[in-house]
C-alpha cells in the first residue's frame, strides 16, 4: 500500500458527468493497483442519507456527513472519489478542514449548464425548467462556483478518457 491514500472531491453541476467521470477514474486506479471506492448520490443518498433532501439545510449536513465517510475510508487507505453537487463553497471548504494538506483534491466538473440541459440524462431539467422540481441546482438553487479548485475538467471539451489523464496526471 504504498500510495497516498486521499479524496478526490468532484464539484459539479447535475449532469457534468461528475459519476461517469467518477468511474472511469476508478478503473484506471484499479488497472495501477490502487484500491480506490467512489462515493455518489447511488450509494449515499439511497443509504445514509436518505433522510435528506435538497434544501440548503440538507445539502450542508448531506456533504458533512460524506466529508466525515469519506475521512474514515482515507483513514482505512483508500483513495476516495465523493462525486456530489457540492454547490456551497462553505460546505466544501469546511470538508478540506476535516483533510492534511494535500489529502484533499477539489476537482471541478466544470460543463456549461447548456451543454448539461442538452444533456439530460434523466430529464429532470426539463422538468426544472417547467417549475417541476423546486430548488433545482443551477434552476432555481444556486452553484457557487469554485474559487480556487486544484483540477478543473471541462466535460464539454475533453472526453472521458482524457478527463481521466488530466486527473491521473495530477496525482502522479
Ligand atoms: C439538484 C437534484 C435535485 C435538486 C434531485 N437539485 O443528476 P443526478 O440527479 O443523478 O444528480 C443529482 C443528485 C444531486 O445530489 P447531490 O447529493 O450530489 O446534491 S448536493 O451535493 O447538492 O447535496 C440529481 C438529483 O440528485 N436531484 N433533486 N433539487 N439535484
Amino acid at each position: 500500500n504504498k500510495h497516498k491514500s486521499r479524496v478526490l472531491w468532484f464539484t459539479g453541476l447535475s449532469g457534468s458527468g461528475k459519476s461517469t467521470l467518477a468511474f472511469a477514474l476508478e478503473q484506471q486506479l484499479f488497472r495501477r493497483h490502487y484500491r480506490s471506492y467512489v462515493l455518489d448520490g447511488d450509494n449515499i443518498r439511497h443509504g445514509i442519507n436518505r433522510d435528506l433532501g435538497f434544501s440548503p439545510q440538507d445539502r450542508t449536513e448531506n456533504i458533512r456527513r460524506i466529508g466525515e465517510v469519506a475521512k474514515l475510508m482515507v483513514d482505512a487507505g483508500l483513495i476516495v472519489i465523493a462525486a456530489f453537487i457540492s454547490p456551497y463553497e462553505q460546505d466544501r471548504s469546511m470538508v478540506r478542514t476535516l483533510f492534511a494538506d494535500g489529502e484533499f483534491i477539489e476537482v471541478f466538473i466544470d460543463c456549461p449548464i447548456e451543454e448539461c440541459e442538452r444533456r439530460d440524462v434523466k430529464g429532470l431539467y426539463k422538468k426544472a425548467l417547467a417549475g417541476e422540481i423546486p430548488n433545482f441546482t443551477g434552476v432555481s438553487a444556486p452553484y457557487e462556483i469554485p474559487q480556487n479548485p486544484d483540477i478543473i475538467i471541462d466535460t464539454s471539451q475533453l472526453s472521458i478518457g482524457e478527463s481521466v489523464r488530466k486527473i491521473m496526471d495530477y496525482l502522479d
